[in-house]
């Protein structure tokens, strides 16, 4: 080689280790130190070494993820330590009863301590690393025999290729569940949808989907994930005499190890991460469906031994289903503010996500058409956090006879009036506006909502009281009616006493004072969610200069595509809405005039680190927001980050933000920066 070829080889050692590193900061200890854009010029720089010198290119070069051509079909992997299932607890007694069978047969006088790891719900895996290089794939199969996926599992970022630091066993299989994370997985589907193509029913048959196909480019395209677990098979080497200690080495390999995974004492420590792990369950990014203990102590484990599939050292947790089966006893369309037709399922009563759900969305009618829902059906219903519970699968296997297709009513069930449903369009709507009563409820109800006008005491019975019987033998028709409103008029109604009367009058009074964003909000403006709103107000700053302008100014607004734009030009185009806005401002409600900043963004050019969890908002919702506002989120704390904004339980980010002395805001903070 010549003294440049040996100048290029040692750059591409060092790029690659550098990009290991980096690998490990992001994947491993989820601290990393370098923005993403100086790794992806490593990744860049490597990738165009080896190009111009392709005996660069080693098998473990982290460009080498998505190897050649597809492969032909899938070879049996004989496993080389059976892969076990686990046994399942389901309630607190068998939980307490395992921890006695395991007391008893150890004859132990002490409680015992174990590894307690949250129960991932993607694909078990079994990587093979000989002299610390990947060089196998497989998946759990039958416990005997998997599948080998290589060529697949190679494309997962968070695998590495190459183990790091020295000492690993010179064969060394390592378990874990490969798993697709919500958001991707929501991602995933809607990029199917659109190019019409079947969708995945969860995150689970996604990865499982994903890891069973042949070409690596579409596994590399799709977002998987890994948490190691723990050892299977190991040769020529010593490991840890602790689980918690052979995951934490792991760990220092360069393995992806879960950080939620603690060592707790006895049936209780154990109930307690339960409990702990239940409550985390809505707010982690990937879908856990329970949680493990595995005795500590790999001694105990092996006097403790096997029955026929599972080990008795361990247990799986189970949280309540998130999916269950049930039977659709119905289908009514419910109307929503702006008149949409939502298909609701009525349900033979079930238990999911932990409370008994009888009704849940169809969404519209592409999606009964597409997942060919008729009634009678025997339906997968899904309910996860704080999500309305879904139906996501007819199991037509279950179907009896040949049931009726759905057909979308011709009429509002509310109003009578025409639905209608424009050429191209997905949702169907009354024709009816202010006339259907399921319009008004739903419009005064989000016009006194908390983030609206906030109107306490305005709530959902109240508007139906109003909407139905009216007062004095008036309607009431919009929200403008609601500041005419009397002490002595509410307490007409039912369970409203002469106090309660009061104080709502007292909390209608109180809202006239608002600003232009909530008021924007409030009015239920097609497609004019809260940013929306506050993106509107800001650009135009007062309310007569946005109703006054033209499509083409509303377009020029950022972050206000066509639709929204026509949306809102429609609103203030229509005689009735302009009546309500003017009765309103003829009760006195008002608010200050924003500054028109005709353009420019609050926080354009400011970089933002999210760190911990946030009280009113996801941190996703918060990069959105921030993002609407001009700026922008990243990852990593470094000199050029402007604000790093800490929510409950903030991360190593804090601390960094702390050393290089960036500005650190609590969630009030930021709320005043949008
Ligand atoms: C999952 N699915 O997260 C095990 N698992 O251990 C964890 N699965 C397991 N452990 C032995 N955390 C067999 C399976």
């Amino acid at each position: 080689m010549n003294a440049v070829g040996k100048k290029d080889a040692a750059r591409a050692a060092e790029l690659r280790e550098l990009i290991r590193h980096h690998n490990y900061r992001y994947y491993v200890l989820d601290d990393p130190e370098i923005p993403d854009v100086e790794y992806d010029r490593m990744f860049r720089e490597l990738e165009a070494l080896e190009e111009a010198h392709p005996d660069l290119r080693t098998e473990d070069s982290p460009t080498q993820r998505v190897g050649g051509a597809p492969v032909e079909g899938f070879k049996e992997v004989r496993h080389l330590r059976p892969m076990l299932s686990l046994d399942n607890a389901f309630t607190a007694d068998e939980l307490v009863a395992f921890d006695r069978r395991v007391r008893d047969r150890l004859k132990a006088e002490e409680a015992i301590e174990y590894a307690a790891e949250t129960k991932l719900d993607g694909m078990a895996i079994s990587l093979l690393y000989e002299g610390g290089q990947l060089v196998r794939g497989a998946t759990r199969g039958d416990g005997q025999t998997g599948e080998e996926v290589t060529h697949n599992v190679r494309t997962v970022e968070s695998i590495p290729l190459k183990l790091r630091g020295r000492g690993h066993p010179a064969r060394l299989e390592i378990r874990g569940e490969i798993y697709m994370p919500k958001a991707g997985f929501a991602q995933l589907n809607s990029r199917l949808a659109e190019r019409g193509a079947k969708t995945f029913v969860n995150p689970r048959n996604a990865a499982a989907g994903t890891l069973r196909q042949l070409d690596p480019k579409v596994a590399a395209s799709r977002p998987l994930e890994f948490f190691a677990y723990g050892v299977g098979f190991f040769e020529d080497g010593v490991l840890p005499t602790r689980h918690s200690e052979i995951l934490a080495m792991l760990r220092d390999w360069g393995v992806r190890v879960s950080p939620l995974t603690q060592v707790v004492t006895g049936a209780e420590g154990c109930q307690a991460y339960y409990d702990e792990m239940l409550g985390q369950r809505d707010d982690l990014p990937y879908e856990i469906d329970g949680v493990v203990f595995k005795v500590d102590n790999v001694e105990l484990q092996q006097d403790l031994g096997f029955v026929s599939r599972a080990p008795r050292w361990a247990v799986a947790f189970k949280f309540p289903a998130q999916e269950v089966t049930t039977v659709l006893n119905g289908i009514d369309f419910q109307v929503g503010r702006t008149g949409a037709l939502t298909p609701v399922a009525r349900l033979e009563p079930v238990f999911v996500g932990g409370v008994t759900v009888s009704n849940a969305t169809l969404h519209n009618m592409d999606e009964i058409e597409r997942k060919d829902v008729r009634v009678g059906d025997t339906v997968i219903v899904r309910r996860a956090g704080d999500v309305i519970p879904e139906v996501v699968k007819v199991v037509q296997e279950r179907r009896h006879g040949n049931p009726e297709p759905v057909r979308l009513p011709k009429k509002c069930p509310a109003c009578g009036s025409d639905v209608v449903r424009p050429e191209g369009q997905v949702v169907a709507r009354c024709s009816g506006g202010l006339v259907c009563p399921a319009q008004r409820k739903e419009k005064l109800r989000h016009f006194a909502s908390r983030r609206a006008m906030d109107i306490e005491g305005l709530g959902a019975k109240i508007v139906e009281q109003l909407v139905e019987q009216g007062i004095d033998g008036r309607e009431i028709h919009d929200p403008a009616d609601i500041y005419a409103l009397t002490a002595d008029q509410l307490a007409q109604l039912e369970r409203m006493g002469e106090k309660s009367a009061n104080n709502l009058v007292a909390a209608i009074e109180r809202s006239k004072n608002t600003t232009l964003p909530r008021f924007l909000y409030a009015l239920g403006i097609p497609e004019v969610g809260e940013v929306t709103a506050a993106v509107l107000a800001r650009h135009f700053g007062d309310l007569d200069a946005l109703m006054a302008a033209e499509v083409n100014q509303l377009e020029a607004v950022p972050d206000v595509g066509p639709v929204v734009a026509q949306h809102v030009y429609e609103f203030f185009h229509q005689d009735e809405n302009l009546k309500v806005i003017a009765a309103l401002r003829e009760h006195g409600v008002s608010w200050p005039t924003e500054v028109p900043t005709g353009g420019a963004k609050p926080l354009s050019n400011m970089t933002f680190v999210l760190t911990g969890t946030l009280e009113s908002m996801t941190r996703d919702e918060a990069k959105k927001r921030i993002e609407a506002a001009g700026g922008k989120v990243t990852g990593s704390v470094s000199k050029n980050t402007n604000y790093v904004v800490a929510g409950a339980d903030p991360g190593s980010k804090l601390k960094k933000a702390e050393e290089l002395g960036v500005a650190v805001l609590d969630e009030s903070g930021l709320l005043s920066q949008l």
